[in-house]
């Protein structure tokens, strides 16, 4: 028997989300130690073989196919939402109404002005809430934070960053339904602005604060395709690539891209950061490395360091294997997890909290005005 305190959790979704939600729910008592012990209460889809399905294989006590339900059962503390994009405010002001804590796969809205209202729910409710933007929480990308925070890069001149995939290029790949709502604005919200940039945002103002200002373009490459649910051809409004530059508030310039017509690429994240002394560059692809170059070491032996981060004194890794031994994707969503029970227990909420994933709307949204108004536009502050 278990002496933690429970934590009794439904996952709403049970795709790929709802499946790197329940993988970190299942695990991070095993490896953190932590007072409270998440409980597979319940998943919920709408689909009932699917949901009895996932719930028999992921060990869940039991399964829903309306999710208003969860919201009404009293056995249930936190409701975690892994659906697509155009549920998430429903669901989660229902939540935070019914005093549940709240965690909600990105972004957090299809708009600013859902995000808002989801704000003002868990804020009104006093729930604990977070949004899932696991990358913050590569060990590699947490050590890039300490790094800055330290103040070994000094100045901040540029930072860089680009998410980059392949994976929409046949104009015969449908668009809506399973996987492929992402292709749909009204489900989605945006395309690769919502979808890719976001992510990139989010990392960029936890390393270098605010974004001020932006200027982008966007282009929808194919201009049509079939709609998977109408069966019918329908316009593509979603977009396909997306690049912008911006001001930061500490005085920094930076450049982002995004698309999913980068053949080759399947997930390629990679941002870079120039200080004053020291610059820093990351790549998901080889996510256990952080490429570091120091304008301060000895002259003759100057260059970039490639760091293998796996050893115990680098964020995160205590918790694992042994020096040298790596961990990947799924594990930021474990260290997610872990940082939310462990904000519940001392009080010190993980971010990013909805309001930080308010921010990061606030600015894709700047991107999408500004590639259509072809001009600056500030970014609202969360
Ligand atoms: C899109 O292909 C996607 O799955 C995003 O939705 C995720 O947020 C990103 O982490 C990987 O790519």
């Amino acid at each position: 028997m278990s002496n933690k305190k429970p934590l009794n959790v439904a996952v709403v979704g049970y795709g790929f989300m709802g499946r790197t939600h329940s993988n970190a729910f299942k695990q991070v008592s095993q490896f953190f130690s932590l007072e409270h012990k998440p409980i597979l209460k319940a998943v919920c889809g709408r689909n009932e073989t699917n949901a009895k399905a996932f719930a028999d294989q992921w060990g869940y006590e039991s399964y829903e196919t309306d999710w208003r339900k969860l919201i009404e059962r009293k056995d249930i503390d936190l409701i975690d939402i892994a659906t697509p994009n155009d549920t998430h405010a429903e669901i989660a002001i229902a939540a935070a109404k019914a005093g549940k804590m709240v965690m909600c796969e990105k972004p957090l809205g299809r708009t600013p002005t859902e995000a808002l209202k989801m704000v003002e729910a868990v804020e009104t409710a006093k729930v604990a809430n977070m949004v899932w933007y696991n990358y913050r929480r590569v060990p590699a990308v947490t050590m890039a934070k300490q790094l800055i925070d330290e103040g070994k890069l000094g100045r901040i001149f540029h930072y860089r960053a680009k998410f980059l995939q392949d994976w929409t290029i046949s104009k015969d790949l449908p668009q809506g339904g399973a996987g492929l709502w992402r292709l749909d604005a009204s489900v989605a919200g945006s395309g690769v602005t919502g979808d890719l940039l976001a992510h990139c945002i989010d990392t960029a103002m936890w390393l270098n604060g605010d974004i001020t200002s932006v200027t982008a373009m966007t282009e929808t490459f194919i201009k049509e395709r079939q709609h998977n649910l109408t069966g019918k051809v329908e316009t593509v409004s979603i977009d396909d690539a997306s690049a912008f530059l911006a001001r930061f508030d500490n005085g920094s310039l930076a450049t982002f891209e995004a698309t999913r017509y980068a053949r080759g690429h399947k997930a390629l994240y990679t941002l870079e950061i120039n200080g004053e002394h020291a610059s820093i560059f990351w790549d998901l692809h080889d996510l256990h490395r952080l490429q570091y170059f120091d304008h301060r070491d000895e002259g003759r032996l100057r260059g970039w360091r490639s760091i293998h981060i796996t050893d115990g004194d680098q964020p995160y890794m205590k918790h694992w294997w042994v020096p040298g031994l790596q961990i990947g994707y799924e594990h930021t969503f474990i260290h997610q997890a872990a940082d939310f029970i462990e904000g519940l227990e001392t009080g010190k909420p993980a971010s990013p909290t909805f309001r930080a994933g308010l921010a990061t709307d606030y600015v894709t949204d700047a991107v999408l005005a500004s590639a259509q108004s072809r001009s600056w536009q500030d970014v609202k502050k969360a």
